[in-house]
């Protein structure tokens, strides 16, 4: 979420009945600034269209407590591409700018491109680094079993993103925390919009995701039938999901996408370090609810923390695309 030129531009145009408003302005006026403003929007056209686009190449718009950002930062991670991201508080970019995160912006010849849903930009990163990088780039390559898994936990996700507001949002202050109100690497003013807008955001958290006892229940045995499957095919004692030596993108998915019920050592590889809540601060039946699982399927919190732990934990061989399980 970035204010640009574009962006100034915009809040002119809007501002104008403003002016118009204050200063008295007659018919004439304010005709004269609505032109001034479109050639100035055309100009900023022009402009972009005539010098490329400047500042990195790829760019990662993230907010902290994602676990969709941290299976796409990841991905990028492990494939080496330089890039920066771009920090934002929790939810404004959803409600106000109708765009979720991550959300990748890359620069394609003359123009910026930009790419929203985490498994479109897997897929965008294996097209465009598949076969310039090789076997760095192995683990994104998509085939049928991979993508059908990587649905399946892409709607866990989603089932864990309930789990949590079911859980989080009548605590004002952890939400705003896990949002990154306390979160000094964002900016201020998203710091302070998260606060203020906190009651509306709620409400349109609870409506988005229709939640309701009945809602978290449905969350609940969903992430548990997942996580189920995950420990009948780790029981051959394999070390990857789709069975082979090296890790896949399937896997990460997964690890990334339990991050919250989990939080493993590196869980972010340090960006999300300011919105972490330490146990003791987590609702008393979300801890509970995160140790059942931990207790019922030991052999799958064992297989994140192991993912994480080769690839993630600045401690452990992190990030280098060793085969799977060579630290086990
Ligand atoms: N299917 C999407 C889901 C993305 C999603 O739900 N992201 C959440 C964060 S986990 C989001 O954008 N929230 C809006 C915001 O916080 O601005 C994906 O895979 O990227």
């Amino acid at each position: 979420m970035r204010i640009n030129r574009f962006t100034i531009n915009a809040l002119f145009v809007l501002l104008l009945p403003v002016v118009v408003a204050v200063f008295g302005l007659g018919v004439f006026s304010a005709v004269a600034l609505v032109v001034l403003g479109l050639l100035w929007r055309w100009s900023l056209t022009l402009s972009a269209l005539t010098s490329p686009p400047s500042g990195p190449e790829v760019r990662l718009e993230t907010i902290s407590a994602s676990h969709y950002v941290e299976k796409a930062r990841w991905c990028l991670d492990r494939l080496g591409v330089p890039y920066v991201e771009d920090h934002n508080a929790g939810t404004l970019g959803v409600f106000f700018l109708g765009r979720t995160v991550p959300r990748l912006h890359v620069r394609t010849g003359a123009v910026m491109s930009s790419i929203g849903n985490s498994s479109d930009i897997l897929r965008y990163l294996w097209g465009r680094y598949g076969v310039e990088y090789g076997e760095r780039a192995a683990f994104l390559e998509p085939t049928k079993e991979a993508l059908d898994l990587e649905r399946q936990f892409d709607e866990y996700g989603r089932d864990m993103q309930r789990w949590i507001y079911w859980h989080i949002l009548p605590d004002k202050r952890f939400t705003l925390h896990a949002w990154g109100a306390n979160d000094p690497t964002l900016p201020a003013w998203q710091r302070s919009l998260v606060k203020l807008l906190y009651p509306i955001l709620r409400t349109m958290i609870t409506k988005a995701f229709r939640l309701s006892p009945q809602a978290k229940q449905k969350a609940v045995e969903n992430i548990d039938r997942v996580i189920a499957s995950v420990d009948e095919r780790l029981a051959d004692g394999r070390k990857t999901l789709l069975g082979g030596d090296s890790l896949s993108f399937v896997d990460i998915t997964f690890a990334a996408l339990s991050g919250h019920w989990t939080y493993p050592e590196g869980y972010g590889r340090g960006k999300v370090e300011a919105v972490i809540l330490t146990a003791e601060h987590l609702p008393p039946e979300m801890a509970r609810e995160m140790a059942a699982w931990r207790e019922k399927y030991p052999r799958v919190a064992a297989f994140i923390e192991r993912v994480y732990r080769d690839e993630r934990d600045p401690q452990g061989s992190a990030g280098a695309p060793s085969p799977a399980g060579a630290a086990t």
